[in-house]
């Protein structure tokens, strides 16, 4: 199973990039793809098209937009449901201490991340960011551990 990661501009300008992965690392998921990107007005769209008319879907396509981005894949079994629990509740301000938004967030404006909601999503959103050729298959090497 795999997941599509976002750190949001403003992760990205918070200098938290290394605390977020380091937590994907630690819980034991694989890391197979990773890059720096900005996001264009189409790959935007197409990510949040399932917002499309909510009064909050043109900030939501100028937040993404508005710096750099780091677009990962995480592979694992259960990695779905691992991913949403440690980037917590939507809102910063409900979000449980400990998970990233609840960490590093206050709000729902700015919550530092996205993460695929389920299998169907991710197999969506996925190829919006990457092709397949720059998926890594590899095994942990502390995988027989976790
Ligand atoms: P999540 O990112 O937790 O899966 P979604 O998919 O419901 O949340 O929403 C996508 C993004 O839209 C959120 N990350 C958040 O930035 C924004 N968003 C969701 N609901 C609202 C809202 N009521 N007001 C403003 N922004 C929202």
């Amino acid at each position: 199973m795999r997941t599509l990661v976002l750190i949001k501009p403003d992760g990205v300008m918070r200098q938290k990039i290394g605390d977020i992965i380091t937590r994907f690392e630690n819980k034991g998921v694989t890391l197979i793809g990773l890059k720096l990107i900005s996001v264009n007005k189409e790959a935007a769209e197409k990510h949040y098209a399932v917002h499309k008319g909510k009064p909050f879907y043109d900030s939501l396509i100028t937040y993404i937009m508005s710096g750099p981005v780091v677009a990962m894949v995480l592979e694992g079994k259960d990695v779905i449901d691992i991913t949403r629990k440690l980037v917590g509740a939507t809102n910063g301000a409900k979000a449980e201490p400990g998970t990233i938004r609840g960490d590093f967030s206050s709000g729902i404006d700015f919550n530092l991340i996205h993460a695929s909601d389920s299998i169907e999503t991710a197999q969506y959103e996925i190829p919006i960011f990457f092709k397949e050729s720059e998926l890594i298959k590899y095994e942990r090497a502390d995988k027989n551990w976790l």
